[in-house]
């Protein structure tokens, strides 16, 4: 995961100081490309352990369609608490979009299924999209995100707005545009989301996994992070953990927690941090 270091060393060397809508305070660049090859090993950060239980708890939620905490609390996952309401209502965030996006004749559109048929019908298709960004349900930023989502709106908009899927080969690769990327804390899951997202895929689709390409707006380094980003900087990453899923699962939506092996996972130890609300 050299590709991961060197984001952060290129945002410390040419990182703007910039204000952000959490008053933390941000070193942050515009624009920013990584491409991790599927083939090559998982992508999970080795310079400090990170928490896969939560990463993948997540991605089945979102896979689910749900958007209130319940099923993430149930499962001993606590990254979303913090915008939830008292009823752990989130809003329209990333399931509602992906699995039931409300067009404006009143149907209902599930991009994932969509997805994958298309994927399997017309491999290659130049619109292999789905995307999470839906200004109908933008927060209103006047008030907190528990307030909007008590309102119906999204408690914080999409972070990872858009995902594109590309077939060459017999392999599947994914890139994902993020418009707003927390470098120290979020990057590490989002990279490994959208990997085992893209693993997920290519084995329903019966195709190979390819690349994973990570492309960001505003890549930023909160400032009370920095001690934390150079604690890890000064470490050496080890060789890539691999991942396997259960073969037998062959339906987007019928993968459970136990169908993901993490083999040979040998990391640095864990690193704590104070996430910007
Ligand atoms: N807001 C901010 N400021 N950063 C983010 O990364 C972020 N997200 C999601 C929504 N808003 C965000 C929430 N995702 C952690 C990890 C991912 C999150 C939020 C928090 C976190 O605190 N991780 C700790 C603990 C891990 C655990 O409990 O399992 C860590 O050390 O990794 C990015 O999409």
């Amino acid at each position: 995961m050299k590709q991961y270091l060197d984001l952060m060393r290129h945002v410390l060397e040419h990182g703007h100081k910039k204000t952000d809508r959490t008053g933390t305070g941000t070193i942050s660049v515009f624009g920013y490309q990584m491409r991790f090859d599927l083939q090559q090993g998982f992508p999970l950060v080795t310079t400090k352990k990170c928490h896969l239980r939560s990463i993948i708890h997540e991605l089945l939620w979102f896979l689910k369609g749900e958007t209130n905490i319940g099923y993430l609390k149930d499962n001993g996952v606590s990254i979303w608490d913090e915008w939830a309401t008292a009823d752990g209502e989130l809003g329209p965030v990333y399931g509602a979009q992906w699995r039931s996006w409300q067009a404006a004749d009143g149907s209902v559109i599930d991009q994932i299924s969509q997805l994958i048929s298309d994927i399997k019908r017309t491999p290659d298709s130049r619109r292999l999209i789905v995307s999470a960004w839906n200004p109908a349900v933008l927060p209103d930023t006047s008030v907190s995100p528990k307030q909007n989502a008590a309102l119906g709106k999204q408690a914080l908009p999409p972070c990872h707005t858009l995902f594109q899927f590309y077939v060459n080969d017999g392999k599947l690769s994914c890139q994902l545009y993020q418009r707003s990327a927390d470098i120290f804390l979020g990057v590490p899951f989002n990279i490994a989301s959208y990997a085992l997202l893209t693993l997920m895929v290519a084995q329903v689709c019966d195709l190979a996994p390819g690349d994973f390409v990570h492309t960001f707006g505003d890549a930023h380094l909160y400032l009370n992070h920095l001690e934390q980003v150079n604690t890890q900087l000064a470490r050496e990453p080890y060789p890539l953990p691999q991942m396997q899923l259960n073969p037998a699962v062959k339906d987007i939506f019928g993968f459970s927690a136990a169908d993901f092996t993490l083999l040979n996972y040998q990391a640095h130890p864990h690193i704590k941090a104070p996430v910007a609300i």
